[in-house]
């Protein structure tokens, strides 16, 4: 795929995109003009951390500030919480949640919270590391099968492994429990394990994953032989599926279903089941990524943004012929993690919006989409000061975030007045 350099710029007035800023006016200014139409205030008007970098095509960063002027209530459901990394709404109206120590609890909507959930493997708690996130089976009401992930302590050191247990009808104990992935290299570290897991309407489980970030593992991320700076496709036993697309390459491990991954901890499927991503980058280089079979999105070679010691990244470029473009990127970055595409009835005007826990942004992040583009952005619960962790919709409509602090807090968002 080609993308158009920035001198096109002039015809973004006729695209659907005419709302997008142009950045490389924006930077610190007030307003800015598209194809001498359009006019939007961007929402992000610091100077970008990596100065005289461009984007690919109108409206890849800065999108237009988007107030959707929603009268929300916030209720906090719980406190008291370590570190929760994951929310994900059961059937009936509780919660599962977990904390990064290495537990897992089931909390009720009027805010009951339970025991640590017995049986779950030992977690390597260090760092970023520790138990990360869960996810539901598809088919949950009938098997009350949970997957998770978590930094799994190995003889030499750790990696992100995924487990899989059955949640017994009290909510208290796994039975069953099997780790069914164990992600590769082995390393010894404590940064950039990822990770988020989402089943696909295939009803595979696709699994996101970081580099591990020192910088002798960051070519990982575009070598086939390892796991590391990957999205992996897995069957539901963990084994990988025949149709992926290294299947039968030499020296390239199956799973694997795209490259070039930084640190991901953040997926969603849209309502039409295509798979997104939201990662960390370095300085100013976060990414939304559309995730297609196969593909390379690029890091270490292809990314926007700086390092954080302000040096370039190492023989990178922005744009190059054979990598995935993000749909969107923010500099500064928002340090995003979990998401949801918006589909219920609760906030009509957020109706296809996406959201995102941002932790360095403190705030719920909220992009509009329009036509596989971000076209608005808004930060909300911003007056919080909280790092956001996870964003997750309930069967109403409702959203639930849990922010990451030693006393972590989930929160409920339902509309203003309503139940
Ligand atoms: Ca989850
Ligand atoms: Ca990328």
């Amino acid at each position: 795929m080609i993308y158009q350099q920035y001198p096109l710029l002039l015809l973004a007035g006729i695209m659907a995109v005419a709302c997008a800023a142009d950045s490389s006016k924006a930077a610190g200014g007030r307003h800015s003009t598209v194809g001498g139409t359009a006019t939007c205030k961007p929402l992000e008007t610091r100077e970008p951390n990596a100065a005289n970098q461009q984007p690919a095509f109108p409206g890849q960063t800065r999108a237009c500030e988007d107030k959707s002027n929603v009268a929300f209530d916030v209720t906090v459901v719980a406190r008291g919480l370590e570190h929760p990394w994951s929310v994900e709404p059961l059937p009936g109206g509780d919660l599962l949640v977990t904390e990064r120590p290495g537990r897992m609890r089931v909390i009720s909507a009027a805010g009951d919270v339970g025991p640590p959930i017995a049986n779950l493997p030992k977690v390597e708690a260090r760092g970023q590391g520790g138990l990360l996130d869960a996810a539901l089976s598809p088919s949950f009401t009938s098997d009350r099968t949970i997957y998770w992930s978590f930094a799994e302590p190995r003889t030499g050191g750790n990696a992100t492994s995924v487990g899989k247990g059955v949640l017994s009808q009290d909510g208290k104990i796994l039975d069953q429990v099997k780790v069914i992935f164990h992600a590769m290299p082995t390393y010894d570290g404590d940064k950039h394990f990822g990770s988020r897991l989402a089943f696909g309407p295939d009803g595979k489980l696709y699994v996101t994953l970081g580099e591990r970030s020192d910088k002798q593992m960051r070519p990982q991320a575009q070598r086939l032989d390892s796991d590391m700076g990957k999205i992996l496709r897995l069957n539901p036993d963990g084994s990988a599926p025949d149709d992926n697309p290294f299947v039968g390459q030499p020296n390239a491990r199956p799973e694997i279903w795209t490259l070039g991954h930084r640190n991901v901890q953040a997926a969603a499927f849209d309502p039409q089941g295509q798979l997104w991503e939201v990662e960390h980058g370095t300085n100013g280089g976060d990414e939304l990524n559309r995730i297609e079979k196969g593909k390379n999105y690029g890091w270490p070679l292809v990314a926007y943004g700086e390092e954080y010691s302000g040096a370039s990244i190492p023989g990178a470029v922005t744009a190059k012929e054979g990598y995935q473009q993000p749909v969107y990127y923010w500099d500064p970055v928002i340090a995003p993690a979990g998401m949801q595409f918006y589909t219920g009835n609760a906030f009509p005007a957020w109706k296809g919006s996406l959201f995102i826990g941002g932790m360095g942004a403190t705030s719920l992040v909220r992009l509009r989409m329009e036509n596989g583009r971000v076209t608005g952005e808004e930060h909300l619960l911003k007056e919080r000061g909280k790092r956001i962790r996870d964003v997750r919709q309930g069967a109403r409509g409702e959203l639930y975030v849990v922010t990451d602090e030693d006393n972590g807090q989930l929160w409920r968002i339902t509309p203003k007045g309503g139940k």
